[in-house]
């Protein structure tokens, strides 16, 4: 039997940036459940929340100092609970957020473990000598700098993969890893729908050999922690990994294997960063070379022993239209093109907040206006080295995580409809023109694009379980591709660029789908318009 994930569509909720229910500006747990009617008419089957668990908020909740509390600011558990329960209600499952590399500085684990070397916590975390004075290895933090931290009080380095405030845990320990397990349970028994687990990848690591992603022992990991929580549960799983390659990504779906549902992978993120550099060293875009990723993607796995997840955005990375698309004049066409071509694809698609209306990036020109510790971090380190402001900010304004974590714009009122006091981070100011409510009054807009395709796949086996095919010789811009089951066979075309492009492909329509231009009654020596895409069904 299919499994419930391989149907559905899961929607990201940003805690912070969804809704505001009490009027301090930070979105919390009664805004979503405030909101949940509008996700079921979206369409819906889960909701990936990020993390709400107590925590200082150094890196937004990926800091966790209590797994088994939910944060002040967000609400209490007894709210935890009713947003499962009115979620279930309307058939939408909560995926929860684990993230269990690392813990929070502030956790009682770590503020026990630093008491002393023979604290029983201590190798809870991962310590080491110096070398001859220095850090043990150069290991790199993603957020800058060392991924070493020198405690003074127990003259040792502890590692930190992200910052020094979110201490990597040590996960060779069978004692923190029962206590992992039976954290997981603690939320199964609440009835959640699942764990995204946050840089998975990075729990079988071997520092010594400064080795962090996929380590010698990050499989077995997964098939213990599988047979100890959710193995026996109908529950969701999906790691998030960035060193994934297609037969990775089987390792970690065959169901032969235990070990999770599927994963996140990156690829097509290194594309508009220069190659062996870091994320900020921008280069623009070849749409081949997207392409060819995406396809790669689709038939590199074997969808028989492995599975796939879709997604164009999350809390990490800029807006798409405003990155890969056209946040100006093609805003809407170029947010539909990216819905259409990802949806129709084999894997389970995730949207992320706001997407489904078009939102879009917004550049700051200060570093005042900066909330995200990554691009902060980062712009004390390039400034050190002698790169100019305007550089560092041009990067931030490109990739810069703040431009997807900006408050949902619900309304044209003031602070969008996302809160009555100041947002926590500033509003994008086009939300006069892009929101919620505007979007629901509109047939054409993207939130009913996205309702659609939302719609096609819960009634369509063979977006489902179709096979994917290539349709060749379209060129680097156009990206054309059956999916086929049995006798039925689906195209999907979608002009990836901003210009027109010629297509020409003999086919007899049965059934015109969808569209984000006028429906077309023959593909034969056509000229397709900017971004235009749309699925038929062929005879
Ligand atoms: O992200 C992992 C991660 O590697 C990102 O920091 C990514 O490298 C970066 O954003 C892109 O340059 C996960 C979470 O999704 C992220 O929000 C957390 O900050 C991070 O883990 C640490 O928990
Ligand atoms: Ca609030």
């Amino acid at each position: 039997m299919t499994p419930w994930w391989k149907k559905a569509v899961v929607y990201q909720v940003y805690p912070k940036s969804f809704q505001d229910s009490n009027g301090d500006g930070i979105g919390d747990l009664n805004g979503i459940i405030s909101r949940l009617d509008y996700l079921q008419k979206l369409g819906i089957d889960a909701i990936w929340l990020s993390p709400v668990y107590q925590s200082p908020g150094i890196d937004n909740g990926y800091d966790i100092s209590d797994y088994e509390a939910i944060d002040p600011q967000y609400g209490t558990m007894a709210d935890m609970e009713n947003l499962i329960q009115e979620a279930k209600k309307r058939n939408i499952r909560i995926v929860m957020d684990l993230v269990v590399n690392h813990t929070s500085d502030q956790h009682k684990w770590f503020i026990e473990a630093k008491k002393s070397k023979d604290n029983p916590y201590r190798d809870y975390y991962i310590w080491r000598d110096g070398t001859d004075g220095e850090v043990p290895n150069d290991m790199k933090s993603s957020f800058s700098g060392s991924a070493w931290q020198w405690d003074e009080n127990t003259k040792q380095y502890y590692l930190h993969l992200f910052a020094k405030q979110q201490p990597d845990l040590n996960w060779s320990n069978p004692e923190l890893r029962q206590k992992i397990y039976d954290m997981m349970n603690f939320w199964i028994d609440k009835g959640i729908g699942g764990f995204r687990m946050d840089v998975i990848e990075l729990i079988g690591k071997d520092p010594d050999k400064a080795i962090s992603a996929n380590g010698p022992m990050l499989h077995p990991y997964l098939q213990e922690m599988n047979k100890n929580t959710f193995g026996n549960h109908d529950l969701m799983t999906v790691g998030e990994t960035w060193n994934s390659t297609p037969k990775i990504a089987e390792e970690y779906s065959d169901p032969a294997r235990h070990e999770l549902s599927m994963v996140f992978q990156f690829e097509n993120q290194g594309l508009d960063q220069q190659a062996g550099k870091e994320k900020w060293d921008l280069r623009p875009l070849n749409l081949g070379e997207l392409k060819k990723v995406l396809v790669k993607w689709q038939t590199d796995i074997d969808f028989d022993h492995a599975w796939n997840s879709l997604f164009w955005e999350n809390h990490d990375i800029p807006r798409v239209i405003s990155r890969w698309g056209d946040d100006g004049k093609y805003r809407i066409q170029s947010a539909k093109m990216f819905a259409t071509v990802l949806h129709l694809m084999h894997g389970t698609p995730y949207i992320y907040n706001g997407e489904e209306i078009g939102m879009t990036n917004y550049p700051v020109d200060d570093i005042s206006q900066v909330e995200d510790i990554e691009s902060i971090n980062m712009y004390n380190e390039r400034l050190a080295k002698g790169y100019s402001k305007q550089d560092i900010l041009k990067s931030i304004n490109a990739k810069g995580r703040d431009n997807a974590r900006r408050p949902i714009q619900w309304n044209d009122q003031e602070n969008a409809g996302f809160s009555e006091a100041k947002p926590w981070l500033k509003v994008n100011p086009n939300y006069k023109e892009i929101n919620v409510e505007k979007a629901l009054k509109d047939p054409n807009s993207v939130f009913y694009t996205y309702q659609k395709l939302i719609k096609l796949r819960h009634e369509n086996p063979i977006v489902v379980d179709g096979d994917f095919k290539l349709v060749e010789n379209t060129g680097d811009s156009v990206l054309a591709y059956w999916r086929i089951l049995g006798d039925e066979k689906w195209l999907v075309v979608a002009n990836l660029s901003g210009e027109k492009q010629k297509f020409d492909h003999k086919v007899d329509i049965k059934k015109w789908l969808l569209g984000n231009y006028d429906e077309r009654k023959s593909l034969e020596n056509i000229e397709l318009e900017p971004y235009e895409a749309f699925a038929l069904v062929e005879k």
